[in-house]
């Protein structure tokens, strides 16, 4: 049997992901690993907070505390966020703690003896004005190659280009503000990419079709098709962990080192004596989510780490990549605070309807802008009027009529086309299709209003003493009530709320399981019927509002 580590790009503990950064990670690998987690695999969903990293150290120094105090007050922040948005991890853990530091050192110490560690001589951007290096974000100008002006000096947010801070155009220091900048030398360790080139190539080619979005499979190519440098992994920082090596002693190790570390160490942080049934067996599929800023690291660095500690670690089958998530054209960037984040969406609506209208608007192949206006549409139109209005029309017309209601099935014409909806959103999600799946769920609730409206089964309540009426009135509401059902089974991993109310009518409780599609089914009649969704109110839409211009 196959094993299955799922992992979400670990947030900045910078501050709370905004709902772009949500839908590009963490919400799909969740909605994942629940429909994993309901076929009945050994699965374990790991993530944590990026605790390191330069932007981090900005922010400390701006608000005059630690980076610690606030990497850890982030981190609690993004953690109570995510459990109420009802994401299920093994472990939420977090890059700076001592079981990571441990897998830092231990990895780092393989690849050294291995012969993948380097000695680089850098020339690093100074500030004459703060008298210190300025590292990755620290500083900022134009992009070479695609003339964004806001882009820092490892990577441009705007076409993802990992750069150099040389390379920048312009530049001035993120901290003063100021461009009295020199460019000095200074030494660092790195990994050398260059020499794993022929496995990282190979790594690429052998596992590209397993439903690897397209750019996480262009971009490492066209890399590699340029060839690979020498990456650096230490840092003249102060925040992050120290580099154990004498000549290297003032220095820290790169965020990037010690973040992707993290998918092992944060596992080994939620169970020591388990980890390596997951991350050394041949068995496991690593499937990793992340938005496309985070296709570099994942398919170069991270590979490269692996396969470099020739320790037998599982490398990634699947690199699932997304997009980006726009709000009216403009990026959902957290450096540019605009819009609303996984903390204060939830003071809006209930967790059930973000995710839903989210992965509705899943950036899967191509950015995708998400508004208020489409919010409310597919909260209003979808939600509410085809699958809630649904689910309680069935179980009300039920409730009042249980007694003509014989053993809950489906008749053959109309079961056959639910089973291949259900078919097809299994298929969908064993691609990685979220989008498909959800729109699969929305068919189970579109078949069932058409069965409603074609045979009008509250027209047959008055007839029901002629044996026919009776008959047939009780094979449609079985159809009806199995969709209901299905629904109820089939949206856990999208609305995992809605999803407990409706299978609590069957007397589920409990994360649920696809086996229960084929199992008997019992309704319990005698339970009030409540609404499974509603309509945005116009409070809700008033404080929509509040996020728009
Ligand atoms: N923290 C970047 C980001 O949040 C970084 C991801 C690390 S994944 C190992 O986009
Ligand atoms: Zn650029």
């Amino acid at each position: 049997m196959s094993k299955y580590i799922i992992t979400s790009a670990l947030p900045y503990a910078e501050g709370v992901p905004h709902l772009g950064n949500f839908v590009g990670s963490i919400l799909p690998a969740d909605v994942f690993y629940k429909y994993i987690d309901m076929k009945g695999e050994d699965a374990i969903f790991i993530c944590g907070s990026d605790q390191h990293g330069t932007p981090i150290e900005i922010q400390a120094i701006k608000k005059g505390i630690t980076p610690k105090e606030l990497a850890e007050s982030v981190h609690e922040k993004i953690k109570e966020a995510m459990a109420r948005f009802e994401c299920t991890f093994t472990y939420y853990g977090k890059t700076d703690s001592e079981k990571n530091k441990e897998t830092v050192y231990w990895l780092f110490d393989k690849l050294y003896k291995n012969g993948f560690i380097v000695e680089v001589t850098d020339i690093q951007p100074y500030c004459n004005t703060d008298k210190l290096f300025l590292a990755d974000t620290f500083i900022e100008g134009t992009c070479p190659f695609c003339g964004y002006e806001k882009a820092r000096g490892d990577q441009c947010e705007n076409c993802g280009h990992l750069l150099n801070p040389t390379d920048l155009i312009k530049p001035h220091c993120r901290i003063c503000g100021g461009t009295d900048i020199s460019f000095k030398e200074t030494k660092n360790l790195a990994i050398d990419l260059k020499k794993l080139q022929p496995e990282i190539k190979d790594f690429i080619d052998d596992r590209k079709g397993n439903n690897w979005s397209i750019t996480a499979i262009n971009k490492p190519l066209s890399y590699l098709e340029q060839g690979l440098k020498p990456r650096d992994i230490t840092r003249n920082i102060d925040w992050g962990f120290d580099v154990p090596m004498e000549g290297f002693k003032d220095k820290k190790f790169y965020v990037w080192f010690d973040a992707v570390i993290g998918y092992i160490g944060i596992t080994r942080e939620w169970d020591e004596g388990k980890w390596e049934q997951y991350w050394k067996s041949k068995d496991t599929k690593l499937i990793e989510f992340m938005g496309k800023d985070n296709i570099e690291f994942h398919t170069m660095m991270w590979p490269g780490i692996l396969i470099g500690s020739m320790d037998n670690l599982v490398l990634p089958y699947t690199i699932k990549a997304y997009e980006y998530l726009t709000a009216r054209g403009l990026k959902f960037s957290k450096s540019n605070g605009i819009g609303m984040n996984v903390e204060n969406s939830l003071g809006v609506m209930d967790p059930d309807y973000l995710r839903f209208a989210l992965i509705y608007r899943l950036p899967e192949t191509s950015d995708a802008d998400f508004s208020i206006d489409l919010l409310l549409e597919v909260v209003d139109k979808i939600m509410n009027d085809k699958i809630g209005n649904f689910v309680n029309r069935v179980l009300t017309i039920a409730k009042s009529n249980s007694e003509h209601i014989g053993r809950i099935e489906m008749s053959k014409d109309y079961g056959s086309k639910i089973k291949s909806i259900i078919e097809k959103y299994k298929s969908d999600f064993e691609s990685i299709s979220l989008r498909e799946a959800l729109h699969d769920l929305i068919d189970l609730a579109e078949e069932g209003n058409s069965l409603i409206s074609g045979s009008e089964p509250w027209k047959m309540k008055k007839d029901l003493s002629d044996t026919e009426v009776k008959n047939r009135f009780s094979e449609v509401m079985g159809n009806l009530i199995y969709t209901v059902y299905a629904i109820g089974v089939l949206s856990y991993p999208f609305t995992p709320k809605a999803s407990g109310d409706i299978l609590d009518y069957f007397g589920i409780s409990g994360k649920p399981k696809l086996g229960l599609l084929d199992a008997g089914i019992n309704l319990d009649y005698s339970k009030e019927v409540k609404p499974i969704f509603k309509k945005a109110t116009k409070e809700q839409i008033e404080k929509l509002k509040m996020f728009s211009d």
